[in-house]
């Protein structure tokens, strides 16, 4: 099918094409490019929600109960489940989609796994284009799970407009370690499993850590929600602290400032992961070799990627 074609699909809200560019854009396939595109100009309207935290913090069930809510509000929905763990879409995923199939009949609800294959910085770039599919397909809401833990997670969440990190009881180390950074990236917190002993605890610890990080007075308000995903308890509260987020990032100097600096460090992300992909198609096998000899410490790699700069511009004349 033409890019312009499946493009035409997509924007009439065809679920089939949306799963068709998915697989397109997973695989990279030809014309992916020109799908995204061509999709360009009916993106940019979506809310991209992120949610993070630990494994088994109840990210899944909680993202479950928030859809549930957004369907309430009539809203349409995408969630893609980002795993960078997991190179085969089994495990974790697996479960993901046994619980997303409480949507799973709802035509306005649209779910994507996504698992890491390896490639350089691929990750990203295929959560951030297939977050573009879901906003062109008219996605009000779109939610993005990722498992916390490292850069490549922190890369995937600049395609959010507003972040959750989960925690659950027990899992207060984490914060305090300020794992990956979470007290930094974290616009909402939800402390999870609020049913369990040890929420209380778990909430001083974040507020104590929270106290820690150093932030300009004018900065967002990290706010802290209980919820119990299970029972959808705190889940109302939650959506709420998302609107608030939402509308100040929409109507404050400062938020407008935040969203400039997050599209600009996406746009960075994205560019930088595009123009590589140019050139390691340009450089054909002089690329694999040189990766093997950076790899074997025969070449250093900054000398290794000036070299493959000249062979860029002696081929391109
Ligand atoms: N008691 C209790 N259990 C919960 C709650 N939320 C989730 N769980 C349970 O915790 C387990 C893990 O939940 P998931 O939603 O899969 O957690 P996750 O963070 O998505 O896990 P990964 O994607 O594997 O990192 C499941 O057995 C859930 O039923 C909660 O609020 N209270
Ligand atoms: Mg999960």
């Amino acid at each position: 099918m033409e890019a312009a074609e499946l493009a035409a699909r997509i924007r009439a809200g065809e679920r089939v094409a949306v799963a068709l560019a998915c697989r397109k854009i997973d695989e990279r396939r030809p014309g992916h490019r020109e799908l995204l595109a061509a999709l360009l100009p009916s993106t940019g309207r979506a809310r991209v929600i992120g949610v993070t935290g630990s494994p088994g913090a109840g990210k899944s069930t909680l993202v479950t109960a928030l859809v549930e809510k957004l369907r309430g509000r009539g809203e349409r929905v995408g969630v893609v489940a980002v795993d960078p763990t997991s190179p085969f879409s089994g495990g974790a995923l697996l479960g993901d989609r046994i619980r997303m199939q409480r949507h799973g009949g709802d035509p306005e609800v649209f779910v994507r796994s996504l698992a890491s294959r390896g490639a350089l910085g691929g990750l990203s770039e295929t959560t951030f284009d297939v977050v573009r599919v879901l906003d062109a397909w008219g996605a009000n809401t779109i939610v993005v799970e990722t498992v916390g833990a490292g850069q490549g997670e922190v890369d995937v969440l600049g395609v959010a407009d507003t972040v959750i990190v989960v925690i659950a009881p027990g899992m207060g180390d984490d914060v305090q370690a300020n794992k990956a950074g979470i007290l930094e990236i974290a616009d909402v917190f939800a402390v999870n499993k609020a049913d369990r002993p040890g929420a209380d605890a778990a909430e001083h610890a974040l507020r104590a850590a929270l106290d820690l990080v150093p932030r300009a007075p004018e900065r967002y308000r990290t706010a802290i929600v209980r919820t119990v995903a299970t029972t959808g308890e705190g889940v109302d509260a939650l959506l709420a602290q998302l609107d608030a987020h939402g509308a100040w990032l929409a109507s404050t100097p400062t938020g407008a400032a935040v969203r400039r600096k997050r599209a600009r460090r996406a746009a960075h992300t994205r560019l930088g992961a595009a123009l590589l992909e140019l050139c390691i198609g340009e450089l054909g096998a002089q690329w694999s070799e040189t990766v093997e000899r950076v790899a074997a410490r025969e070449l250093d790699v900054a000398e290794a990627a000036a070299a493959l700069r000249e062979a860029l511009r002696a081929g391109g004349g």
